[in-house]
Parts: C-alpha cells; sequence; structure tokens
C-alpha cells in the first residue's frame, strides 16, 4: 500500500529534547494510578479535520492539498481513509471519529448515497483491522448540505425533518456496524436566527422528537454504546439550542432522554459559551452525564470557534482534573476536533499538530494526577464546606429542615460574622508550585 508520509516514522516519546516528530511529554506506556497513561487518555482522530479540511475559510479557498493523490472524488475518498490509518498507526492513535458524510461523496439520490457509503464503510472496516483500530464515535453531517439550511430536526419543513431521520438511522447503523461505542449529536444548524420567523417551542419538541425516535431504533439494532450531545451556544446559528451543559441537561430531563444521553464536551464550546472547559465538564460530571471530549482551543481574544489543537496547559490541567474526578473515561475518549492553521503548509505539520496536542493533554492529565494527588486544593474545599456536616447544615443537607425553623435559628445567631478567607491568590500560588515546582 502506497505511503503518504514517507517522511514521517513512528512518532515515540523521546522526552523535552526530542525532535519535533517525537512526544516530549505524552509517553503511552507510562503507569499512572495502575493504567497507561494511552488507556486514561483515549485519544482520537477527529476524519473531518484531518482528512477533509483543507483550510479554506470565509475569506479564502484552501492551502492544504487533501486529495491525497486522487484524481475523482471517489479515488479521493479511498485515498483519504488510507492515509488517515497511517496517520492514527503512525500516531499511535487508537480510536477515530467521524460523520457519515466525511468518508463518502453524496450521490445523486439518497439510495444511491447509502450505497457508496456502505462501500467506503467496508474499506474502513478492513483497515480497522488491519491496524487495530477502533471507533470512538460516529455522528451525522445534517448540516452542510444546502438542505439543512433551516436545520435537521429543528427544520420548518417536516419533508426536511424526514430526511435528517432517514441520515441519523443509516449513521446509526453504521456505527453499529463499526462497533462504535459512541454516537454524537451536534446540532449543527438546530437552532435560529431570528424569532421573528421562528417556531421555538414545535422546534424543541420536535429535537426531542427526533432524538427519542434515534435512541429507541440505536437500542432495537444492539447499539449498547452512550449517546452525546454536544453543547454550542451559537455558530452557524444565531441562537443554537445546544447552548451549553446546564441547557442540554434541561432539555434531556424534559424529553425524558437522561438514561441513555450524555455530554461530549468541546474546550472551543465552552469559551463560546463565556465558560471555561473545565466548568462544562465540571456541571457534567456532577450532573452524571460526563461522557466525552473534543479536545481543542480556541483563540483567545477573537471568540470564534477557530479549533486550534490544544496547548495551553492550565487549560488542560483544569479540565484534566474534572475528567479525573469524573473517574476517568468509560465509552468516552480525548477526541481532537483540531484543525492546522491555514498557513501550516507542510504535509508533516498535520502530526506536529497532533503532536503538540496529544502532549498538552498528557502534559495536563499528569498535573492533574499530581494536584488530586497533592490534596491541599480539596483539603481546602472540603473544610471550607464543614459547616455543613454537622448540626443545622447537616439538617439543610438532610432536607429535614423548614424556613420557620431556619428562621428561629437565624434570629438566636445574631449577626454571622463567621466569613473565612477563600484564599484564592494562594490556592493560584500552589497549582503553580505543582506545576512548576
Ligand atoms: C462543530 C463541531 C463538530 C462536532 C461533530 O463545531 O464541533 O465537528 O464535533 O459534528
Ligand atoms: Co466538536
Amino acid at each position: 500500500m502506497k505511503e503518504f508520509f514517507p517522511k514521517v516514522p513512528k512518532i515515540e516519546y523521546k522526552g523535552v529534547g526530542g525532535d519535533a516528530l517525537s512526544f516530549k511529554f505524552y509517553n503511552p506506556d507510562e503507569v499512572i494510578n495502575g493504567k497507561t497513561v494511552k488507556d486514561h487518555l483515549r485519544f482520537a482522530m477527529s476524519y473531518w479535520h484531518t482528512l477533509c479540511g483543507d483550510g479554506t475559510d470565509i475569506f479564502g479557498k484552501g492551502t492544504q492539498d487533501k486529495s491525497f493523490g486522487g484524481s475523482n472524488a471517489m479515488e479521493t475518498a479511498k485515498n483519504k481513509a488510507y492515509a488517515g490509518f497511517e496517520i492514527m498507526d503512525k500516531l499511535g492513535i487508537d480510536f477515530f471519529c467521524f460523520h457519515d458524510r466525511d468518508v463518502a461523496p453524496e450521490q445523486a439520490t439518497l439510495a444511491e448515497t447509502n450505497k457508496v457509503l456502505d462501500e467506503y464503510v467496508g474499506i474502513i472496516e478492513e483497515l480497522m483491522a488491519k491496524y487495530n483500530k477502533k471507533l470512538l464515535w460516529g455522528t451525522t453531517n445534517a448540516f452542510g448540505n444546502p438542505r439543512f439550511t433551516n436545520g435537521a430536526a429543528t427544520n420548518c419543513n417536516a419533508d426536511v425533518f424526514a430526511y435528517a431521520a432517514a441520515q441519523i438511522k443509516k449513521a446509526i447503523e453504521i456505527t453499529v456496524r463499526l462497533k462504535g461505542e459512541g454516537y454524537v449529536f451536534w446540532g449543527g444548524r438546530e437552532g435560529y436566527m431570528t424569532l421573528l420567523n421562528t417556531n421555538l417551542g414545535l422546534e424543541l419538541d420536535n429535537l426531542g422528537r427526533m432524538l427519542t425516535m434515534a435512541r429507541d431504533y440505536g437500542r432495537s439494532i444492539g447499539f449498547k454504546g452512550d449517546f452525546y450531545i454536544e453543547p454550542k451556544p451559537m455558530e452557524p446559528t444565531t441562537h443554537q439550542y445546544d447552548y451549553d451543559v446546564s441547557t442540554v441537561l434541561g432539555f434531556l430531563r424534559k424529553y425524558d432522554l437522561m438514561d441513555d444521553f450524555k455530554m461530549n464536551v468541546e474546550a472551543n464550546h465552552a469559551t463560546l459559551a463565556g465558560h471555561t472547559f473545565a466548568h462544562e465538564l465540571c456541571v457534567a460530571r456532577e450532573n452524571g452525564v460526563f461522557g466525552s471530549i473534543d479536545a481543542n482551543k480556541g483563540e483567545t481574544f477573537n471568540g470564534w470557534d477557530t479549533d486550534n489543537f490544544p496547548t495551553d496547559v492550565y487549560d488542560t490541567t483544569m479540565a484534566m482534573i474534572q475528567v479525573i474526578k469524573a473517574g476517568g473515561f468509560t465509552k468516552g475518549g480525548t477526541n481532537f476536533d483540531a484543525k492546522l492553521r491555514r498557513a501550516s503548509t507542510d504535509p508533516e505539520d498535520i502530526f506536529k499538530g497532533y503532536i503538540a496536542g496529544m502532549d498538552a493533554m498528557a502534559l495536563g492529565f499528569k498535573l492533574a494526577s499530581k494536584i488530586i494527588a497533592d490534596g491541599r486544593l480539596d483539603a481546602f474545599v472540603d473544610d471550607r464546606y464543614s459547616s455543613f456536616k454537622s448540626g443545622i447544615g447537616a439538617k439543610i443537607v438532610a432536607g429535614t429542615t423548614n424556613l420557620a425553623e431556619l428562621e428561629k435559628y437565624a434570629m438566636d445567631l445574631g449577626e454571622v460574622s463567621t466569613n473565612k478567607s477563600g484564599r484564592q491568590e494562594e490556592f493560584e500560588a500552589i497549582l503553580n508550585s505543582i506545576i512548576f515546582g
């Protein structure tokens, strides 16, 4: 089989002195808390950015050739698959994630598209067996084609809802065929631009109906993985319905989907919602819906979904504290929903992007493990809330008091004068001393 990246060797861990095509911090075999770092992090390649995205932006055409030597759409699609497995193999990445439309071009009719999709999924199935790779999650692209201009499940046209349902059905089938561990719903255009032309109530009810049908169908054909919602507050629509983890929690509870759905939390989507990545992960974990992550970062000052590879170690550390406290990944993992900058045009740059991201996530994981083992932060938080462990606090937590009793208690209290310092600066300094010490 043709080698697409002959200048790139298998990427190995060489420590901080290593060359550009080596890991500096990610040592896949290093064991932490009884498990290898590789198994803790469960890295995944995103098919769309890695094999399809060519640097096109709204002001200019692509700068990175992603034809992989193919002379027509079909040959290109095949070569993408071969190149993708070479990339995963050389980086030692065990998983990948894909949309239906990433792997096979759309044809004149849905039936023909499905036929071609099956053919390409067959190629991927063979490559998975050959390279021993797994599908972390599948999904459908129900946002790119102009038919989805007004959304998929939240479209104003019932025919488009039906079309999206057909695409979701097929995408779940191929996810099951490839033994995918998850299935993601990112609400591509599920939202609206203006209330002047939108029936928000019907659109949300229809989204609930679509996800219920998808859940029921998936379970009926043997899908045992997790369904994930991937929150995002805006872009492409002005108001995306799946705004953030809290909003999605309200939605899942309303439509009775909590038993089957978890969150796929993306760093750059958190930023767009005005949250940190760690905040979104913490809300997911505290509500029992932590599932998987899309690792990346935005450009701090412009607030777009730029999907840079994550390299900010403070961010990855704070995020990994939440991942570890959630009990780590079970069916989920760390998918790099990240792409090269438009100006990164060497074929080897894709490896350097993944190396930078994998190193930053691994370093974040190691530092987070150290911070948790150090124990000072957790001990302080525990002590800060200790008034809820006994007396009136314990009664509040147990739900065995009421406003009348609390009023009496407060009357007897006199002035509350026990504000203890939150010591934020001290703990920021402790964080630095663990990271750099
Ligand atoms: C878009 C995004 C998607 C999802 C999968 O912002 O993150 O690529 O991860 O559809
Ligand atoms: Co994403």
